[in-house]
This record gives C-alpha cells, sequence and structure tokens, in this order.
C-alpha cells in the first residue's frame, strides 16, 4: 500500500496530476485520514506501534511529495522558459528607432546657430548657490526674483539654478575677455499650470571685449539673423524692457507664424510673439565678477517655447507626458 502511494506520487507526470495525488492521500478524506481514523479500532497494545508507523509513513511521504513537486515546478519553469525565449536577433517589422525628444532637437538647433559662429558651449552645475545663480545678476536679496514661490531651495541654503545665468559668471570667474560662449541646459522654477513647467531648458548667450568694442548694434544683428535661421522670413522687433541684469533691456518678438502678423488666437490678436529677452550687460554684474573696462551682450531664451513654435505644438503638456503618437512623430 505505501509503496503503490510513493509510486504515485513519483509517477505524476505534471503539477496538476500531482495535485490530483495529493488530495487523495493527504486531503481531509484522503488515504492517510482514513488509515489514521483506523487507528480505533486496533487493540490498546497495537496502536502505539500502529501509530508511530503511520507518522513515519506520512513524513515519508510529504518528503516525497515537497521533493517531486519541486522537480515539477523547476520542469514548468523550464518548459516555459524555452516556449517563451525571445531572439533578439531576430528582425521585427515593428522595431521603431528611437529619436531625439523635440525639445533637445531644437535644443541642438540652437546650439549648431551659435557654435558655427564660434561661440563656445559652456555647462555648470544644476544645484546653485544665491552668490552664481542672484547676488552677482544683480539681484539683490530683497528683488521679487528671489521669492521662495519661484525657487526650490535646500535646507543648507542652496537651490536649483531658475536659468543658465550662473553659468556664465562662473566663466566670467575663471576666464578674461573675450568671452564668446552660450549656456544651454535645464533650470528650475516652481511653477506649474498650462503654460508652465517646473522644470526647462534655456540657452543664454554672452559676448564680451574692452569696452566699446560689443554694441547693442551687434546684439541686434546676431538676434535677427538667429531668428531668421530658427523661423524663415519673419519679421523682428526689439521692444524696451527691464531685466536686473542687463541695461538696456529689450524683448524680441517675431511677427506671428500662424496668421503672418494678421491677428490670430496664439498671438493675442497683436500680430507677434515674445520670442528672447536680450541686453547690455550691467555694470554692476561685471563688478561681481572682477571684470573692469569691457562692454557686452547678453540674451536668453526658453527652449519649449521654441519647440512649440518651430513644430506648431499647441499644448505644452504635450512634450512631457511620454506620448508615443507624438513622439513618432519626430522619428
Ligand atoms: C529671458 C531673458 C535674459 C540674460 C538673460 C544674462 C546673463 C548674464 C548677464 C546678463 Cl551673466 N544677462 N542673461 C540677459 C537678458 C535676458 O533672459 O526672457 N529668458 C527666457
Amino acid at each position: 500500500m505505501q509503496n503503490n502511494w510513493i509510486d504515485r506520487i513519483e509517477n505524476s507526470l505534471n503539477l496538476d496530476e500531482l495535485e490530483a495525488v495529493r488530495v487523495s492521500i493527504f486531503g481531509k478524506k484522503g488515504e492517510l485520514a482514513k488509515a489514521f481514523a483506523q487507528l480505533k479500532d486496533a487493540s490498546a497494545e497495537e496502536k502505539p506501534k500502529i501509530a508511530k508507523e503511520l507518522n513515519a509513513l506520512k513524513q515519508t511521504l510529504t518528503k516525497t511529495y515537497d521533493r517531486k513537486r519541486a522537480e515539477l515546478e523547476e520542469q514548468r519553469l523550464q518548459e516555459r522558459l524555452k516556449r517563451e525565449a525571445i531572439d533578439v536577433s531576430l528582425y521585427s517589422p515593428r522595431a521603431g528607432g528611437g529619436a531625439l525628444h523635440p525639445v533637445m532637437h531644437t535644443m541642438d538647433r540652437i546650439i549648431e546657430y551659435f557654435t558655427d559662429l564660434n561661440f563656445a558651449v559652456e555647462t555648470g552645475p544644476l544645484v546653485e548657490d544665491e552668490f552664481h545663480n542672484f547676488e552677482a545678476l544683480n539681484l539683490p536679496d530683497y528683488h521679487p526674483a528671489r521669492d521662495m514661490q519661484d525657487t526650490f531651495y535646500f535646507k543648507d541654503g542652496k537651490l536649483l539654478r531658475t536659468h543658465t545665468s550662473p553659468v556664465q559668471i562662473r566663466t566670467m570667474m575663471k576666464q578674461k575677455p573675450p568671452i564668446r560662449m552660450i549656456s544651454p541646459g535645464a533650470v528650475f522654477r516652481r511653477d506649474f499650470d498650462l503654460t508652465h513647467t517646473p522644470q526647462f531648458h534655456q540657452v543664454e548667450g554672452l559676448m564680451v571685449d574692452e569696452k566699446g568694442k560689443v554694441s547693442f548694434a551687434n546684439l541686434k544683428w546676431i538676434l535677427e539673423d538667429f531668428l531668421h535661421t530658427m523661423f524663415g522670413g519673419v519679421d523682428v522687433r526689439f521692444r524696451p524692457s527691464f531685466f536686473p541684469f542687463t541695461e538696456p533691456s529689450a524683448e524680441v518678438d517675431i511677427s506671428c507664424i500662424f496668421c503672418e502678423g494678421k491677428g490670430c488666437r496664439v498671438c493675442s490678436h497683436t500680430g507677434w510673439l515674445e520670442v528672447l529677452g536680450c541686453g547690455m550687460v550691467d555694470p554692476n554684474v561685471f563688478k561681481a565678477v572682477g571684470y573692469e573696462d569691457v562692454s557686452g551682450y547678453a540674451f536668453g531664451l526658453g527652449v519649449e517655447r521654441f519647440a512649440m513654435l518651430i513644430h506648431r505644438i499647441p499644448d505644452l503638456r504635450s512634450l512631457f507626458e511620454g506620448d508615443l503618437r507624438l513622439l513618432e512623430q519626430f522619428r
């Protein structure tokens, strides 16, 4: 009888069969339970001996069952691995290649314009201090742009840079003029709504040389040429504006590329789209980095805005949702 039970366990071909065997032997109404139940009919002197034998048998059966179960599980796993193996070397007509995200593609185009004109590409830390991000840029500590509302601060007083200008500050502090550079990269502001994301990208530019060598006319020429390269035959206009780090300052508009300047919803019926900020570097910035008798221009732009205009993407959020239906259009 016992050998029969062990054989039935051993001869199970798969986990389903083994389970049926388990129920018939170990189950509540199974054969072991029946054997134990028969104990009550045994004589008083035989009972302990039979009970001992039954317990030993149960142990043997359990061991056999556990071993067999492990064996069949391993067998099932191996069969599954074989069945589901993927030959990664096989050709797949559905395997689409990756592509640059439209924001990075736009950034590359912007960088290429300036590197073609021998501008150096500089980068710097994302975690900055108040001096490089604010103080050196003529943003005193009572300035509203320093507000906790706009800046991500760490407990130790460090912060996530709110613009890439600290890269220009660091470059000027370690190099002598002339400087001709751009600083592309990620920046961070505590702002999250339909038209703002807490992380976005900027390209800023800086040109510095001996006093009198770099003029607002130079700035006007390069930005007009740059915008024509990026947007084609648009009109470009400079509007007087204010930035703490430039004087004089201007904001730069292009004629609306959606309505050709006639007025539409995108340009709020003005016919113009604001795309850049710029100006002549404020003397206080040069003082902070220890430059004397120099002049220079600087400018800054938001890459997401350029990407949206160039590719006519109406909603900022679609740039960050990772939706393949958008991304596949940029392969
Ligand atoms: C904008 C305006 C601007 C700058 C950035 C700058 C940097 C240094 C000195 C002076 Cl180190 N200026 N950067 C100047 C004017 C405008 O950005 O609207 N950006 C999205």
